[in-house]
């Protein structure tokens, strides 16, 4: 299989994490990709021209990161990451669409620092910023009780982690956002989950190891 995505140096990627949990890096090909290229070979691929992208030995293509991240799960013969069934099921599968939408939210007001300020739109990323701070209000009520990992909780370290690694750069050029900023400040709850789980092993080793 090869995967399409794109390496950030300091920080390790959801998929990544699954693919180091399921043990399943022998049978993967990391390719670097730029989506935000014109002429991005991935849109060859992925008519979305987005990564994750995943090309099976098959030939077919799966995409986004959560139909990627569910089809890894099944490869392997650890605790599924996926609760199967129960109430637990749909617990996790809310928090994990919740921390892609903090990550993907986040994208949106990176795209937009990309703009000349005077073009930017105050209410526009006054609007994502509102969105940011209530998903991470949200995880601060969920934290307690998390229990062993499961994909919510991978997917939120990911999201909290390319925010803090993002923050300071993105608002150099939005004046509105505080380069301080820092998820961790003021929620407890959310600190003492995220430090030791972010420590382990799985989020610390990337694909590909940008220098
Ligand atoms: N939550 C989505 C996020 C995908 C996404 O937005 N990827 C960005 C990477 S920062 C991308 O490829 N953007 C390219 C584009 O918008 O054209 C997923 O996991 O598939």
């Amino acid at each position: 299989m090869k995967l399409l995505y794109t390496p950030i140096k300091g920080y390790v990627h959801t998929v990544e994490a699954l693919i180091n949990y399921a043990g399943l890096h022998d049978q993967i090909e990391p390719v670097a990709t730029k989506p935000f290229d014109v002429d991005t070979p991935l849109a060859n691929v992925n008519p979305l021209g987005k990564v994750p992208t995943l090309l099976l030995d098959s030939g077919e293509y799966l995409a986004g990161g959560p139909v990627i991240y569910e089809y890894l799960d099944s490869l392997h013969r650890r605790r599924k990451l996926y609760p199967s069934k129960g109430p637990q099921r749909w617990t996790t599968l809310r928090q994990a669409w919740m921390a892609d939408g903090l990550f993907d939210t986040f994208v949106l007001l990176i795209i937009e620092s990309w703009l000349p300020q005077d073009q930017q739109r105050a209410a526009y990323i006054d609007r994502c910023w509102r969105k940011i701070i209530a998903i991470l209000d949200q995880m601060e009520k969920d934290a307690p009780s998390y229990g062993k990992l499961d994909i919510g909780q991978m997917r939120g370290v990911g999201a909290v982690q390319f925010l803090r690694l993002k923050m300071a750069q993105v608002a150099a050029a939005v004046p509105s956002l505080d380069a301080k900023f820092d998820p961790l400040i003021d929620r407890p709850a959310l600190t003492a989950w995220y430090k030791p789980m972010s420590r382990k092993k799985l989020f610390r080793e990337p694909l590909i190891r940008l220098e």
